[in-house]
């Protein structure tokens, strides 16, 4: 169960980054981040040509399809984040200790596997 550590050891800071990327999208004035970005492309598009190329490209083939998966995966996330939550208080037996915290590993991965389940939302 080395995955469940990993992902458990560097989820928060997938938290925190989603965070801050909900908040640049709400704070930050988009339209100066495209002008700076133009700004830049002015004067260091020679320095890494390639680079800005392979960016552009992307942009024009791919990105709006890219961002639509992205924002799926994420609002997905979110809905399985609520419904963990949810799951981790639980306590059905009225013991006083969560339920979450008393399954083995194994149990514990099927239950999260069972709140994804719950949660997925498959666009067709
Ligand atoms: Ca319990």
């Amino acid at each position: 169960m080395q995955i469940l550590a990993f992902i458990q050891l560097i989820q928060p800071a997938i938290d925190k980054a989603m965070e801050a990327w909900k908040w640049a999208q709400t704070n930050l004035p988009i339209d100066l981040v495209i002008a700076a970005w133009g700004l830049i492309l002015c004067f260091f598009g020679g320095t890494f040509p390639l680079v800005l190329g392979a960016y552009e490209a992307f942009k024009i083939s791919g990105w709006d399809t890219s961002r639509a998966a992205i924002a799926d995966l994420v609002e997905q996330s979110e809905q399985y984040r609520r419904a963990s939550e949810v799951d981790d208080v639980k306590d059905d037996d009225n013991d006083g200790v969560a339920d979450v915290d008393q399954l083995s590993t194994t149990e514990l991965v099927q239950v999260s596997a069972h709140a994804h389940a719950r949660t997925h939302t498959h666009a067709v």
